[in-house]
């Protein structure tokens, strides 16, 4: 069969959705190491955004198309269940974190942290104190999401859990976050069940790349 070829830098939390999504099934990839608006991302993302992926002749860009793709055309256990209830319950974790959670968590917060805009060259107070109610609030909607089975989506490990665990990730590792993420107990249990999967040790990312000249 035709290589697999995932494309992008390893400390992006998008990047590391699909990877654990082929570690999740076993299958071998090659991640090819490209920012963000180089010319081999933008090669396959209108707007320069990792990751991106080719196999043979599909070339695919946007995180959860290329893990759909990669759960339909690969043997291994399958991280978007077969049944379209279970399924579409999948698909509405990856939306609600892709388009509420992670621009709070990563874009606002964490972002902040790594790409300091302050005065003085240190992180901007304002906004991250701005950015922390909604973070609380975001933590406590999935305290109780992951309180009755120990996944985001039904009763097993599925590509709503891949695509939370890699922000989480992110966040305990700061302290505001690390405050939150100690007071959900059910987040925490859940993070620290799921961390200790091969998919996910396997993908631990570098530290962040120095900003763009
Ligand atoms: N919706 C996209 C988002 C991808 C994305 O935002 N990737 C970030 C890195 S984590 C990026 O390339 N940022 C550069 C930019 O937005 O210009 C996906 O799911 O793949």
């Amino acid at each position: 069969m035709a290589k697999l070829e995932i494309i992008g830098i390893p400390q992006s939390t998008f990047v590391r959705v699909v990877r654990m999504t082929c570690e999740e099934k076993g299958v071998p990839y090659e991640l090819t190491v490209a920012r963000p608006h180089s010319a081999e991302i933008n090669a396959v993302h209108p707007f320069g955004k990792v990751p991106g992926m080719r196999h043979g002749d599909v070339e695919l860009c946007e995180s959860k198309a290329i893990a759909t793709y990669i759960d339909r055309t690969f043997d291994g256990p399958k991280v978007i269940p077969e049944d379209p209830a279970q399924a579409a319950q999948v698909e509405q974790w990856v939306s609600i974190v892709n388009t509420v959670m992670d621009p709070t968590m990563i874009r606002q917060y964490l972002l902040s942290y790594f790409f300091p805009k302050g005065a003085d060259g240190k992180p901007d107070r304002a906004a991250i104190d701005a950015v922390l109610p909604a973070m609380q609030q975001q933590f406590d909607i999935l305290d109780k999401a992951v309180s009755g089975t120990g996944h985001l989506a039904g009763n097993g490990f599925t590509l709503a859990d891949i695509n939370l665990l890699p922000i989480l990730f992110y966040v305990q590792k700061m302290p505001e976050g690390a405050e939150m993420m100690k007071k959900a107990g059910n987040v925490t249990a859940y993070y620290e069940r799921h961390a200790a999967r091969p998919s996910f040790k396997n993908t631990t990312p570098p530290p962040p790349p120095p900003p763009s000249q």
